[in-house]
């Protein structure tokens, strides 16, 4: 299958590419590299380090023998997006590339502008570029589970059946999401069922859980494969921040009273997933959406796993709370459905299994994270101080 991958430089983008060319899958795909200059202005790095892309390019053509190829540019200029689904003629287009972090978009009013330009814009390109050069072409978007937020009800992947004032329905489930980051998948989400609607496009919006994970096997053959590893306040997300800290001694940091509840995926599994997801196509016309995640946890539950593969690692690891940068609810019914993909052949690994692995991934690189211990306490804040109540 022809698949282009936009955000192809990215956490999951350049794993994905791997993944799925390995497996047989003509890739291509495009990426601004703005993912690498957003960590450098929060003052992070990659705990693990990436080689540019040419060299990830080329370290992949050596290893595995095979091409990838690349576009360099902004998903939000037409004429690019416009040139590289002509050139590349794609069966599928899997949309990565977006700013991908919700303290990033709380920061101050050009950085919620920023995202929200940025995802919704690059969105909407793509939509129009689809109807122009492949309207038969299945894209599978990245939305995310924070779309829903925390309703005290179960949430079913994407619709449910309601009766009101004596009538049916089947409609979107409300959407609540908690940052201005989240808040761009909604709009995304709104944008793409309307366009599926009225140009038949077909499209699947992935509400994916935290994906959490050092690499994928296929990395092991050479160092220059590797992905990237944020742990930085604003760009690491929560089981690989708790891991960073665990390697470097740093206090694990659930936030607030720690019973807020997600869904997490394996980044090996998030590829398995998109792979399904892209072979396994919609309809023509047919926007669905599938329920992206493994397993629930709280992140007090989480610190204490980190804390025990640590402990098993030979590492000491405290966990300390601390006040809650964010405005959420930090106790709450949590019942998402995700059965869409076990249907279609996902098996999940757990991630106490996985633990062991990412620790020791990340000792190798224990004074890379030291590096940027100052950069791990949360700094960002959701309220404004004008806005106190
Ligand atoms: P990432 O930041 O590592 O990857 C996104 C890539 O897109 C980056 O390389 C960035 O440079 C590129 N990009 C962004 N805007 C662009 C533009 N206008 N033009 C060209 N390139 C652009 O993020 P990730 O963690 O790999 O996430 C990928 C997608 O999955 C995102 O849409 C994110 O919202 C979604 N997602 C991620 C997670 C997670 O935990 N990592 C969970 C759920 C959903
Ligand atoms: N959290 C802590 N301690 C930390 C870091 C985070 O308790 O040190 C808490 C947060 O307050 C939040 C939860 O952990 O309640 C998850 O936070 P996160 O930073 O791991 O994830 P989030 O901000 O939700 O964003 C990440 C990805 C985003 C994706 C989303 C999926 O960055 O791209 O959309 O996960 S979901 O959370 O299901 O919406």
């Amino acid at each position: 299958m022809r698949v282009f991958i936009c955000g192809i430089d990215g956490y999951l983008g350049w794993t994905l590419a791997m993944y799925l060319s390995v497996r047989g899958h003509e890739v291509a795909g495009a990426d601004s590299f703005l993912r690498r200059k957003w960590v450098e202005e929060v003052g992070g790095h990659s705990a693990i380090p990436i080689v540019s892309m040419n060299e990830r390019l080329e370290a992949y053509k050596e290893v595995y023998g095979k091409e990838i190829t690349f576009w360099e540019g902004d998903l939000c200029n037409y004429d690019f997006v416009l040139r590289c689904l002509k050139e590349f003629q794609p069966e599928a287009i899997v949309h990565l590339g977006e700013q991908p972090c919700a303290p990033y978009s709380q920061i101050d009013v050009e950085h919620c502008v920023f995202t929200q330009h940025n995802n919704i814009v690059g969105t909407l390109n793509l939509l129009w570029a689809m109807t122009e050069v492949c309207p038969q072409a299945h894209l599978v978007k990245l939305g995310t589970m924070g779309e829903y937020g925390t309703p005290n009800i179960d949430i079913p992947e994407g619709f449910f059946t309601i009766e009101y004032r004596g009538r049916k329905d089947t409609l979107p489930f409300p959407k609540q999401a908690g940052s201005w980051y989240h808040q761009t998948k909604v709009h995304d989400t709104h944008n793409i069922m309307f366009a599926c609607k009225i140009w038949n496009l077909r499209s699947t919006d992935l509400m994916q859980g935290v994906v959490y994970g050092t690499k994928i096997e296929e990395m092991n053959a050479d160092e220059r494969l590797c992905t990237r590893f944020d742990f930085d306040e604003a760009f690491g997300t929560v089981i690989n921040r708790y891991c960073a800290q665990a390697v470097i001694g740093h206090t694990l940091t659930p936030y607030g009273k720690g019973g807020q509840t997600r869904g997490f995926i394996h980044i090996a599994d998030s590829m398995r997933c998109m792979e399904l997801t892209a072979v396994n196509p919609p309809e023509i016309g047919e926007y669905r959406v599938f329920n992206q995640w493994a397993e629930r946890f709280d992140v007090t539950t989480l610190a204490q796993e980190v804390k025990k593969a640590g402990e098993a690692a030979g590492i000491k690891v405290e966990v300390k709370p601390i006040d809650n940068p964010r405005v959420e609810a930090e106790k709450h019914y949590y019942n998402p459905d995700h059965q869409k993909l076990f249907d279609l052949g996902f098996r999940p690994h757990k991630m106490v299994d996985m633990l062991p692995e990412m620790i020791s991934d990340l000792m190798k690189h224990k004074d890379r994270i030291e590096a940027k211990r100052e950069h791990i306490l949360p700094t960002i804040k959701w309220r404004r101080d004008g806005a106190k109540r």
